[in-house]
């Protein structure tokens, strides 16, 4: 029998990455982008946008805990989360676990994503069944513009800053989040893998950092991603990120209020990667 290959389209990632592929369950093109869903063994579903792998069946848990969970738990009491991008519904998933959410809004531009992901993504797409949950198929840079003091908590849950999501990690678009935020809110985004994509990790920082008075970094390992520590930025107007604010008292299958201690990279080796 042939082995068959799905290999990454990472432009910035200086290796290839690639899966076996058992089956193609659906290929198709949207407005903004080509989406594919492969089955591939080991991973299961895996759902790909533009050529590169947003998350699998079995690993999404950890990265959907970790971009939610970081901010939620920093945060005191977060009633209203906003979610740019992640049409698949795992980080929603997970805002929803607190108790303390009573509006999530999820801004996706794509919506030919949510239907793919409820179609073969069932265990991430429950999310959208939740009544304290508003969709909006809209450009989320231009709907963070119309708030003020609006969120206590903005995820952004983007494919990689090439192409439509390059300006969600403009200096720009973070002065937009400062202002949608509550006075004591808290920002984060998926900022790439640290060995593979450094230069993005810095310049992201590096405009928070004009933006925000509480800028951290913070890693998790995601099987499915070629580049071992992936990186989310945070960013936070009052609330120290680096411990839990509340008592972890949700259902997860691995954060915990160690784990997120130990997401945070030591003061040094941040350092190092600031400074190039
Ligand atoms: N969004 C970020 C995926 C980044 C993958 N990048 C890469 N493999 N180079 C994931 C969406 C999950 N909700």
């Amino acid at each position: 029998m042939m082995d068959v290959f799905f290999i990454e389209r990472d432009p910035y990632a200086p290796i290839r990455h690639c899966y076996p592929v058992s089956k193609i369950l659906y290929e198709g093109k949207s407005e903004y982008q080509e989406i594919m869903v492969i089955e591939s063994p080991h991973f299961g579903k895996v759902l790909v946008l533009d050529g590169v792998a947003q998350c699998d069946e079995r690993f999404e848990f950890i990265y959907h805990e970790f971009i939610s969970h970081v901010p939620l738990f920093a945060h005191p009491n977060p009633e209203d989360v906003l979610i740019i991008g992640g049409g698949d519904g795992g980080a929603l998933r997970e805002v929803l676990k607190h108790k303390e959410v009573k509006r999530a809004v999820l801004v996706d531009i794509d919506k030919q994503v949510i239907e793919v992901s409820k179609k073969f993504f069932p265990t991430m797409a429950v999310a959208f069944e939740d009544p304290r949950v508003i969709v909006l198929n809209e450009d989320g840079y231009k709907y963070v513009q119309d708030y003020e003091q609006e969120f206590d908590v903005i995820i952004v849950d983007s494919t990689d800053p090439v192409g439509f999501a390059h300006v969600l990690t403009t200096e720009e678009f973070f002065k937009y989040v400062y202002r949608a935020l509550k006075d004591d809110g808290i920002y984060v985004g998926q900022t790439e893998s640290i060995h593979y994509h450094a230069d993005i990790v810095r310049r992201v920082q590096k405009s928070l950092r004009k933006v925000f008075p509480i800028v951290d970094l913070y890693t998790a390992v995601i099987p499915g991603y070629a580049g071992y520590w992936w990186t989310f930025s945070i960013a936070s107007k009052k609330h120290p990120v680096r411990e839990p604010s509340r008592d972890v008292n949700i259902q997860t299958k691995l954060y915990s209020a160690d784990m997120h201690r130990h997401a945070f990279l030591p003061e040094s080796f941040y350092q190092k990667i600031l400074s190039g």
